[in-house]
């Protein structure tokens, strides 16, 4: 067995023949961006894979949360979770609009209701959670809440791509749902993302928008931006949809093995099941309890210490970033995402991850356990 460092994930790949014959046409076309062929494709795929009517693809899923939030034209506040990554409160804020910080749910990190109903005023015009992990949210209590005060729903959907919940495409929840298709995704377009929508005069607001302002007629209506995935990407993504089932099968073993080989460990808090839910197995996250001998952070180094790449995939909150420290309340306003964000850590996980390399870390962690406890 070698001992190469093994990084927190490795991006899946389509075979390299299929991908050249997938962009072999565009040194026919010379056409590569602005919704060429493999745009149209790859948007079509995507919207009869996830079973759902609209959806529009950008570079990357961050400019896809920014989009649809000012098609949306939203203005006052939004709830939302500190727990997540930079993308998601950096939307709302530089879209305007003021995050107001709910707390989450102790077993599967994602918006508690209750703190959101709770975090709700008349300023507020949205909630947007996120399916952290690739667990869902409780999207009927959201939807319910949402309805009953009239508010818009945009799941961050960065890390839900193929989950399902009783055979429901988590791109079918809420008004919208933002997916990122990074390298470092379960479904990947290189760089890349997408929204997918209930309301198809949406997609008309976006497709100008990403296209700065400039309406199918050429009228400019907005002053937009530049949001629109090329050629090469889309084909990534032709490519990386005809495997991504198998991947995320791939990743299941993985995450068997781990949830196999630290059963024992019950100081470790592993993601529970879901009823109804088939995941994705995006991130292996454990929570580090008090009676574990060591900190997140000497497991953390343990790790390092070997190669072992784990992340502190999501730590500080971002309520607690510097730029915005002070200005929407405090992490003690959260206290249950302030306490996971201090002892998460997700370990490598990728569908090429070699069981014995899982037996590996596995057995850095047992040793660890066992030699300070
Ligand atoms: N909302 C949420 C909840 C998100 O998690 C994200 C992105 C977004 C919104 C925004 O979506 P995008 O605009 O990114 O589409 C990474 C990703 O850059 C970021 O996309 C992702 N979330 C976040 C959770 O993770 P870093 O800074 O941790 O990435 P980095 O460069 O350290 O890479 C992590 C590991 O991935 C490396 O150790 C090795 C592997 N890797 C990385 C790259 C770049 C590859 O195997 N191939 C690669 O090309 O942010």
């Amino acid at each position: 067995m070698d001992n190469k460092p093994i990084l927190v994930t490795r991006s899946s790949m389509p075979p390299l023949g299929e991908y050249m014959d997938e962009i072999s046409d565009l040194w026919e076309s010379h056409w590569l961006t602005n919704r060429g062929v493999k745009h149209g494709e790859l948007e079509s795929a995507l919207a009869g894979y996830f079973g759902c009517d609209n959806v529009s693809l950008f570079t990357n899923g961050h400019a896809a949360l920014e989009c649809v939030i000012e098609s949306m034209g939203l203005e006052g506040e939004v709830v939302t979770t500190p727990f997540t990554f930079a993308s998601t409160t950096h939307a709302l804020v530089r879209k305007g609009l003021v995050p107001v910080f709910a707390d989450i749910d102790p077993n599967d990190y994602t918006l508690d209701p209750a703190s959101i109903e709770a975090a709700i005023t008349d300023r507020t015009c949205a909630i947007v959670p996120v399916h952290v992990y690739g667990s869902l949210c409780d999207v009927e209590a959201i939807q319910e809440i949402a309805d009953r005060h009239g508010l818009k729903v945009i799941y961050d959907a960065a890390h839900a791509f193929g989950v399902t919940r009783d055979g429901i495409s988590a791109a079918c929840f809420g008004d919208a749902s933002m997916f990122s298709f990074h390298a470092t995704k379960v479904f990947n377009t290189i760089e890349g993302g997408a929204v997918a929508f209930r309301d198809r005069s949406l997609g008309d607001a976006m497709n100008a928008w990403k296209n700065f302002g400039i309406s199918s007629d050429g009228r400019v209506l907005y002053s937009g931006g530049n949001g629109k995935m090329n050629e090469f990407c889309a084909a990534m993504g032709l490519c990386n949809l005809r495997h991504v089932d198998g991947e995320i099968e791939k990743r299941s073993r993985v995450a068997a093995r781990y949830d196999e080989l630290l059963a024992p460990l019950s100081s470790l808090r592993r993601l529970r099941p879901q009823a109804g839910v088939e995941p994705n197995y995006a991130y292996y996250p454990i929570v580090v309890g008090d009676d574990f001998p060591l900190s997140r952070d000497e497991l953390s180094s343990s790790l390092k210490n070997e190669g072992i790449c784990a992340r502190k995939y999501f730590y500080p909150l971002t309520s607690d970033f510097e730029c915005y420290r002070g200005r929407f309340g405090s992490p003690e306003d959260t206290p249950i995402a302030e306490d996971i964000s201090r002892r998460v850590l997700t370990l490598p996980i990728y569908a090429d991850l070699r069981l014995e390399d899982v037996d590996r870390i596995c057995g850095i962690i047992l040793t660890a356990a066992r030699e300070r406890g």
